[in-house]
């Protein structure tokens, strides 16, 4: 067969399954171009391909001189087949080089790209996020995706051998659940709409029907502020449980924070390397503080906070050296800075509730819920919400609401823990914030 005839440009192997034992064998490989170095007259091509990538050299007198017209067009990420020769090269990064016999560009590179593949860090955010498809090429956050992929993963295990199923709840919302602040407005037929800040009601609806429930999905919150923990559009792991409280559910996020860093040790051993990531220790069971005991404890190291005031991340950082760190939860929050669903603990103050925190970053809020109807009524009526617009809601609480318990875990933020990200921004693939809204 004529080789340069055939016009077949099937890839027959990855990088990563190439080695010596193909040495002096042809194959073609497929993939895009990370770096090109010169040396006198020899050119040293990286073709990346999904699994890794490969050394390709191209020295005078050694390729096929129909090649030379084409070396030149070859830039950083252009797309490309090679039809090459394996050869043994201990001195290359894989201890294997290709040799071409011939190539295609597939896709040319019109400019010089600002993102540069090797750095970990990169250039300014900003710069990276407009040209982000690029600059995910990169591999700092192709290891924190693989990661994010893993965690997404091992959640899922989890929660499905725990006997939760997975369930979709509308993304359009005719009521805000996590008080009305930080809702996006949209237009729905002739009428406002929102975008969904959290899967709270209908999660809690669906205890009813299937007991446990998990969702994975995207929730909207529009924060006004600039900072590198909050996102307009960011994902959360949200579950509900039947006949359950606040106690059970705390059990089954800390069960599962160790799932998921089990999973990422072993699936994601040479993106942790890469990433330079020792993952954070973990006791068992985490440590529980209560709310006033926090607050105590602020107060004695000079914090001017009282009963009843949320605890800022700042706040938090003055407690890291008195022992409060690693994953640890906050527990019997005041009821009136909670939601309306929570239910106040026997003292009407406190309430049956939970944050879980990593160092002084918020990763999740749980609680047992209002499952009494009248209770749940005059809640909202305190909170100053119409009831009329949670009639849809409320009308099932008629019919035997179980009491149940869940919580809301954001995987951004997980990530974050994991992966020691200090901006959130990093951990999502398009990020959405107050100034950003594309690409
Ligand atoms: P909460 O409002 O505390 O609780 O949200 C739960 C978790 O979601 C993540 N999160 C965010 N992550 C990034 N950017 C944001 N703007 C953002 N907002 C929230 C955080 C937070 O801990 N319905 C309840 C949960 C429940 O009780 O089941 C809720 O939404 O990690």
């Amino acid at each position: 067969m004529n080789r340069s005839k055939d016009k077949t440009w099937k890839r027959t192997h990855y990088s990563k399954n190439i080695d010596t034992s193909l040495n002096g064998k042809e194959v073609i490989i497929v993939g895009w171009i990370s770096s090109i170095r010169e040396h006198s007259n020899v050119k040293f091509l990286t073709l990346n391909d999904r699994f890794g990538n490969i050394q390709v050299i191209l020295k005078k007198n050694e390729y096929p001189a129909s090649l030379t017209s084409e070396i030149p067009k070859i830039r950083e990420h252009a797309s490309i087949a090679i039809r090459g020769k394996v050869r043994s090269e201990p001195k290359a990064p894989n201890g294997i080089e290709i040799i071409p016999v011939e190539f295609k560009i597939l896709s040319l590179a019109n400019k010089n790209s600002p993102i540069v593949i090797q750095s970990r860090k990169g250039i300014g955010i900003d710069t990276r996020l407009d040209l982000r498809a690029i600059d995910l090429r990169r591999p700092y956050l192709q290891s924190i995706f693989s990661i994010r992929y893993t965690v997404l993963n091992s959640c899922r295990e989890f929660l499905r051998k725990e006997g939760f199923i997975e369930v979709n709840t509308p993304k359009i919302i005719a009521t805000a659940t996590e008080g009305g602040a930080t809702l996006f407005p949209i237009f729905y037929y002739d009428r406002e709409a929102f975008l969904t800040q959290s899967p709270q009601l209908y999660k809690e609806q669906l205890t009813m029907a299937f007991e446990n429930v998990f969702e994975i999905g995207p929730i909207f919150r529009a924060e006004p502020s600039r900072t590198n923990r909050h996102l307009s559009e960011a994902t959360s792991i949200d579950i509900e449980k039947a006949y359950a409280e606040y106690n059970e559910v705390m059990e089954i996020l800390e069960s599962m924070i160790h799932y998921v860093r089990d999973e990422v040790k072993d699936k994601n051993k040479s993106h942790l390397e890469y990433l330079k990531i020792k993952l954070p220790d973990i006791s068992f069971p985490f440590q529980r503080y209560r709310y006033s005991d926090l607050i105590e404890k602020l107060q004695n190291v000079g914090e001017s906070i009282e009963w009843g005031d949320d605890i800022s991340q700042q706040r938090l950082r003055n407690l890291h050296d008195k022992g409060i760190k690693n994953f640890y939860f906050i527990i019997d929050w005041p009821t009136s800075i909670k939601p309306f669903y929570v239910k106040p603990k026997s003292t009407g103050t406190e309430c049956e509730s939970f944050d879980l925190m990593y160092e002084n970053l918020e990763l999740s809020s749980g609680s047992t819920r209002i499952h009494d109807k009248s209770e749940l009524v005059e809640r909202m009526k305190k909170q100053g919400l119409n009831i009329d617009a949670f009639d849809f809601h409320l009308r099932v609480f008629d019919y035997g609401m179980p009491p149940h318990a869940g919580f809301g875990l954001g995987l951004e933020r997980l990530l974050m823990s994991i992966c020691s990200v200090d901006n959130i921004r990093d951990v999502v693939l398009f990020p959405r914030d107050i100034d950003r809204l594309s690409p």
